[in-house]
């Protein structure tokens, strides 16, 4: 991690409510081509708003990485393009934010923080990049996958596990299972929920059929034979995305890990003990934002200073976004499905 950056981060944080406010009340006295916009939302709601920005930013300064936040602008903008809500809205905000700062930073700190704003507002300039389907009917398991999925949105359960039993009794593998059809009816389901298709209640429904899915899985699995290594699981704290996690536990079981699964938003500390406790060969973070990335990086700290040979992993979206970050939060290893996330840890815990 950054250490200029990180602290910068910390000064955003501490003060992130003024410094939003005060972009703010410039922005109400801009005359912006969408100031209807500006008008209907409120005074709150474009803190809030403004806040997650600085949010945002306070991680990738941490980060060292402006690329982190200029995808994390460039994915509001398709958020904000789905909802009819003009580019120029996102434009003049990052633009008071970016005011707001210089005049409050010290001199030095602004200038860092311009490198990651003014790119950022750039990239707005163009249309944002609508990212493509994952369900590619050239795909292994389209059908599958498709017919899932609406079974998923119309909260059809019984449906979508009879597709799913009837796959495995036809002889397709739990691997081909999680990730062709699962994962990717997942990914769509987010990709769906970005442009405005489906709304976060429907998201929900599909994520519980999923979740009594993967169990109803874990019971039809086969195991190979424990071979006596183990693994502590978990998602970071502030991330409560954990169907990836449990994915890749789920697949360490198969290959005869023994699994502690803590499942999300586990907190520093008590992640700690865990590993003090149940001894793990070797733990697996997971993460689903952009903005769990210091979480990582704290978890990884806290448990090195605790075991400094205990080696960890991560994995989840952002790892797979931004090219080497899982060297920058301090990981031993990283690996971008549930298959590889057990040889990765095979190849570490053999170093040992
Ligand atoms: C379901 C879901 C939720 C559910 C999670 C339920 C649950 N129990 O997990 C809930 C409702 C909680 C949720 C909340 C939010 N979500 Co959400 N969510 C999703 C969604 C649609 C699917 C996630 C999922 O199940 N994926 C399927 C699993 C199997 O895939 P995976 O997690 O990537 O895991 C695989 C690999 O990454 C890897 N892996 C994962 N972990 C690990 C760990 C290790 C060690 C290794 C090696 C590998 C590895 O292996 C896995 C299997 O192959 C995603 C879309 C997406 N693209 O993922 C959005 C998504 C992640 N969410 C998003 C957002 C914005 C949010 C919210 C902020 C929304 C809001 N405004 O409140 C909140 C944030 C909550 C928080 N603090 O964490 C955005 C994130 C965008 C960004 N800028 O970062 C996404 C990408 C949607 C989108 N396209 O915009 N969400």
């Amino acid at each position: 991690m950054n250490e200029e950056g990180a602290f910068i981060g910390t000064i955003l944080d501490a003060s992130r409510k003024a410094y939003a406010a005060g972009a703010i009340l410039r922005l109400q006295e801009m005359s912006i081509q969408s100031s209807g916009f500006v008008d209907s939302w409120g005074f709150g709601a474009l803190v809030d708003d403004a806040e997650l920005r600085l949010e945002h930013l306070a991680e990738a300064l941490a980060a060292g990485r402006p690329e982190l936040f200029a995808l994390d602008v460039e994915w509001i903008a398709t958020t904000h393009e789905a909802r009819d809500i003009p580019s120029a809205v996102l434009q003049a905000e990052l633009k008071c934010l970016c005011d707001e700062l210089q005049e409050s930073l010290p001199e030095h700190a602004t200038i860092l923080v311009r490198g990651y704003l003014e790119p950022a507002i750039e990239r707005l300039a163009s249309p944002p990049q609508v990212p493509p389907s994952m369900l590619d009917s050239e795909g292994p398991h389209y059908q599958l996958a498709h017919s899932f999925l609406k079974a998923l949105l119309q909260g059809r359960r019984s449906s979508a596990q009879r597709l799913i039993l009837d796959a495995l009794a036809d002889g397709i593998s739990f691997g081909e299972l999680h990730h062709h059809v699962i994962t990717k009816v997942q990914v769509e389901v987010g990709r769906m929920w970005q442009h405005g298709e489906v709304y976060i209640a429907e998201e929900h429904l599909g994520s519980r059929i999923v979740e009594d899915m993967l169990a109803l899985l874990r019971m039809k699995a086969t195991y190979e034979q424990r071979e006596g290594r183990s693994v502590l699981i978990a998602s970071v704290a502030g991330n409560l995305h954990d169907i990836g996690a449990r994915v890749v536990s789920d697949h360490f079981e198969m290959c005869g890990w023994e699994s502690f699964f803590l499942g999300a938003n586990t907190p520093v500390p008590d992640l700690v003990r865990a590993a003090e406790d149940f001894k793990p060969d070797i733990v697996a973070l997971s993460i689903g934002l952009t903005s769990n990335v210091r979480a990582t990086s704290d978890t990884i700290n806290a448990l090195k200073a605790s075991d400094p040979d205990l080696p960890v992993i991560v994995g989840g979206r952002p790892f797979a976004m931004v090219e080497n970050l899982w060297e920058d939060v301090g990981a031993d290893g990283c690996a971008g499905d549930a298959a590889s996330a057990v040889v990765e840890a095979l190849r570490l815990t053999s170093k040992k």
